[in-house]
């Protein structure tokens, strides 16, 4: 696919400012293990967040003779070591394929709209922002005019080189990441990649009406990185099994996600998201060294749900990221019956440290540019 961009440069020197979002995403069938340069080896499912959002202002220089390029990053106006190697480090792998940004000088602020501490994926919205913002400028340099389609084909496989599941976070309410094969892209209508991921609006539009109220258990900072366990993967002794599993897996909900269109057609498709979410964790549990990522309040708020659905029949299932906390999904119309289980949580001592209401999100957006 790559280098996509023209490299014609029109301009000599330029200077402006780009303002992007992106969404964090919530994956349904997770991307655990990589293969080559940041391919997944299976392919992984999400819900675009709505409320989880990263904001990215960028001030740049293009100056085809001008000294050497500087970059500077910030987040939320102070300086981050820790994220600015991760962002820098992530401009150093797409000038690979956008040579122009070897002359242009960044001053990125980055700020998001949740807490650190929440375990939401801020690298799937940050490397998701950025990208559209190396896409938006490369277009402005080039003058090349793109499709919105490739567009965000483009900068989704931008966000992928500095963080796979970044790559699922520029497309309304539901992506697809992985290459599937030709009869999954032929019953379906999409065109599953590697490379890349794709928007599944049009397929499963369902996915639009899911809500995600987030239980936070644990606010400390998780004791294995996302990078370190893919990592694990490597040696984990179901690895071989697990990818051709979970690529059926996908399948089968996303046929069952076809199918849905009452809330009580959720029933269909949330044992297969739960028992999902417990595979990743079982692949941590089996890793070596072996990851222990939920806390036993993730377990009784577990049960607690399991048996507050089997009471009253709620449509409300769990998932779980590479942490402790709960994310309870669930379709639009039932926040009343999920407040009652927070009150039952409450009556049990469970209550979770705090909840971020969250849900299905349109997905990346992109200020016009202001030139300086
Ligand atoms: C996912 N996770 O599909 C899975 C489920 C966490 C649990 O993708 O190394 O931060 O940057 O490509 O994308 C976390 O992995 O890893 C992740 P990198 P990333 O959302």
């Amino acid at each position: 696919m790559a280098p996509f961009i023209n490299q014609n440069i029109f301009h000599a020197k330029l200077s402006g400012r780009f303002t992007a979002s992106a969404p964090s995403n919530l994956a349904l069938i997770k991307y655990w293990g990589k293969k080559g340069f940041q391919l997944p080896s299976n392919a992984s499912l999400s819900l675009t967040l709505r409320e989880s959002v990263t904001k990215m202002q960028v001030e740049f220089t293009y100056d085809a003779n001008g000294p050497e390029r500087h970059w500077e990053f910030l987040f939320q106006d102070e300086p981050n070591e820790k994220f600015a190697k991760k962002i820098l480090g992530h401009l150093e792998l797409m000038t690979v394929h956008l040579p122009f940004l070897a002359k242009t000088s960044l001053k990125i602020n980055s700020s998001n709209t949740f807490p650190h501490s929440a375990g939401i994926a801020s690298s799937a919205s940050a490397s998701g922002a950025l990208a559209l913002v190396a896409v938006a400028l490369g277009n402005l340099l080039s003058g090349q005019k793109f499709a919105v389609d490739t567009n965000l084909a483009l900068s989704s496989f931008l966000a992928r080189l500095g963080s796979g599941s970044g790559s699922r976070s520029l497309f309304p309410y539901s992506s697809l990441w992985g290459d599937l094969g030709g009869t999954f892209n032929a019953d379906h209508g999409v065109e599953s990649s590697d490379e890349f991921a794709v928007g599944t609006h049009g397929q499963i539009p369902f996915m639009q009406d899911l809500e995600d109220l987030i239980l936070i258990v644990d606010k400390g900072e998780k004791s294995v990185s996302s990078r370190d366990g893919h990592g694990l993967m490597e040696k984990n002794p179901y690895a071989g099994i697990r990818y051709g599993r979970a690529n059926q897996k996908l399948g089968t909900l996303f046929s069952a996600l076809k199918e849905c269109q009452t809330a009580e057609d959720f029933h269909a498709v949330g044992p297969m998201i739960e028992s999902e979410a417990l595979e990743l964790h079982a692949l941590m549990m089996t890793s070596s060294p072996p990851v222990i990522l939920m806390r036993e309040k993730t377990l009784a708020i577990i049960h607690e749900l399991w048996n507050w659905r089997k009471e009253l029949g709620a449509p409300a299932y769990f998932t779980l990221d590479a942490g402790p906390n709960i994310h309870l999904l669930y379709p639009k119309g039932q926040a009343a019956s999920v407040q009652a289980f927070l009150v039952r949580l409450e009556s049990k001592g469970l209550l979770p440290l705090s909840v971020i209401y969250d849900g299905a999100g349109t997905g990346p957006a992109l200020s016009p540019l202001v030139l300086l």
